[in-house]
């Protein structure tokens, strides 16, 4: 046994981390895929690596120094049981195996049930940045216990990306944590794309700028508030002209969004929750609206009755659609933190939700400056109930109040779609509301189903007599 970390399945993630883990001093790297040419291809195109290679299972095991640590970097679901099963059965208590595919978090949790029991720590690590960030630095979200985090800390804090001086690796929490802040993690990633897909399409159709104007425009912005990895990405995908037409590549490329899975779990959590994370439900929503080639195709048919949205100021027009974007982006941040504070309510987790905004400033998608201002806002005040509650992200608002308006408004008289930016600027209007028309829906709850209500005035719980002579009485009658 001489190698202190393994990782099993080599395709692109799992091989790319092997080699980032290999390149730091003092560790010994294992490798094992389920298909060895895999395995054999690793160590012919890096023998700088001096990776352990091991054809079978049993002599991957073998070669690692106790207490083992294997990080499984496979497809999420089946793969990864089968690979648990197989190291589990050959693991022994105090033996790490860590999860760094993208799982579910109540598979991470059932499988930490499950392997805990008999001694082994198992890890759910949410891991971000693709392909690039696997090898250079990834950002880390690790779950699992305090205790197996002593031994596998250093080790991930040595291939994180390193965000300000600081590795972007922090214990979330226990069991399932790890994995259940990479989803949300995602879910603001789907969240953010959309606000930045939404905003090019108001300054494409409004504004009239080609892409390459809207490039332009995205490199500036990406100097100030909004500085961030999507927008940089955004205005490089922009100034891509492709080679085969001449035309610019956002024009050829076909416009149905695909994708994985991770956006519809945020989703289906939030709702189990009762959070309203309605800027990434949205997300989720218009790319499966984009998918839906067959419905449409009757656009052709459906009328629009749009006005033209005249816009004589064009540098003003641009920075009201930037501002739009800066408030929508706060509230869908805002969301996905309200997902984890509720999560780490439901299950148990002790979730510092400052060190994991300063966690996504470096290796992962939604990598932006942003993020210490958030940072800044839990350390002002931990229990904060939402980020848009801290004076920073007020005011930030407030100054973007009037555009984000002017932007909403003028989309839906000329005829964009902004379900992002319209959401967004409705929550935000629902938590300033004094009262919501919430009051009518229990009014027509308690009309059909005798759901009940409370009043603003009294205690108590009560029932108006709809179908008699409709006086209200007392729904829960004291026994006294
Ligand atoms: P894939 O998700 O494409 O999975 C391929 C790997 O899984 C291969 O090593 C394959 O072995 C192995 N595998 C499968 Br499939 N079924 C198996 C089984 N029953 N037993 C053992 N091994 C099995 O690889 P990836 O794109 O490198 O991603 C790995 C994990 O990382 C996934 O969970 C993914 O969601 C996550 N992730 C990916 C990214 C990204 O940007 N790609 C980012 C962050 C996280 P074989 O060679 O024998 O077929």
């Amino acid at each position: 046994a001489v190698a202190n970390i393994g990782v099993v399945g080599l395709a692109v993630m799992g091989s790319n981390l092997a080699r980032n883990l290999a390149s730091r001093e003092g560790n010994r790297v294992a490798v094992y895929n389920r298909t060895f040419a895999r395995t054999a291809l690793l160590l012919e195109e890096h023998p700088e690596a001096k990776f352990v290679g091991s054809e079978s299972i049993d002599d991957f095991v073998a070669s690692l120094t106790t207490p083992r640590t294997a990080l499984i970097m496979v497809q999420a679901g089946a793969g990864t049981d089968a690979v648990i099963n197989e190291l589990a059965a050959r693991f022994e208590p105090g033996d790490i195996i860590v999860d760094g595919g993208n799982a579910l978090f109540t598979d991470t949790i059932r499988r930490e049930k499950a392997l805990s029991a008999n001694g082994i720590h198992f890890v759910g690590a949410g891991i971000s940045g693709g392909e690039e960030g696997a090898l250079k630095g990834p950002s880390i979200m690790p779950g699992g216990s305090v205790e197996s985090y002593k031994t596998l800390g250093p080790i991930l804090a040595s291939i994180a990306a390193i965000a300000e001086g600081e590795p972007c690796v922090t214990h979330v929490g226990t069991d399932g944590a790890g994995h259940f802040v990479k989803m949300i993690h995602n879910g603001i990633e789907y969240a953010d794309m959309q606000l930045i897909a939404e905003a090019y399409d108001i300054l494409r159709q409004a504004g009239r700028f080609s892409p390459a104007e809207i490039a332009d425009i995205f490199t500036q912005w990406n100097t100030g508030e909004l500085e961030s990895y999507l927008i940089e990405i955004t205005a490089e995908i922009l100034k891509q002209v492709d080679a085969k037409t001449g035309k610019p590549l956002v024009d050829v490329i076909l416009d149905e969004a695909g994708s994985k899975g991770t956006g519809v779990w945020t989703v289906q959590t939030a709702l189990d929750l009762g959070v309203p994370v309605s800027g990434i439900a949205e997300a989720v929503f218009a790319r499966s609206l984009s998918s839906q080639t067959a419905q449409r195709a009757g656009s052709h048919t459906l009328p629009a009755d749009a006005t033209l949205w005249n816009i004589t100021d064009k540098e003003a027009f641009v920075e009201d659609v930037r501002r739009a974007l800066y408030a929508s982006k706060i509230v869908a941040y805002a969301q996905g933190f309200d997902a984890i504070r509720a999560g780490a309510k439901q299950y148990n987790w002790t979730i510092d939700l400052g060190a994991v905004s300063k966690i996504w400033r470096g290796g992962c998608i939604i990598r932006a400056q942003f993020l210490n201002r958030i940072a800044d806002a839990y350390a002002t005040d931990a229990n904060l109930l939402s980020l848009l509650h801290d004076t920073y992200f007020t005011e930030a608002v407030s100054r973007s109040l009037a555009s984000w308006r002017t932007v909403v408004a003028h989309s839906a008289l000329a005829g964009i779609p902004v379900p992002a930016f319209g959401s967004s600027l409705s929550y935000y209007d629902g938590l300033r509301a004094p009262r919501l028309p919430a009051a009518v829906v229990q009014g027509q709850r308690d009309f059909f189903g005798a759901h009940t209500y409370k009043r603003s005035d009294m205690p108590g719980i009560f029932h108006t007599l709809w179908s008699g002579d409709r006086t209200e009485i007392d729904a829960v009658p004291s026994t006294h």
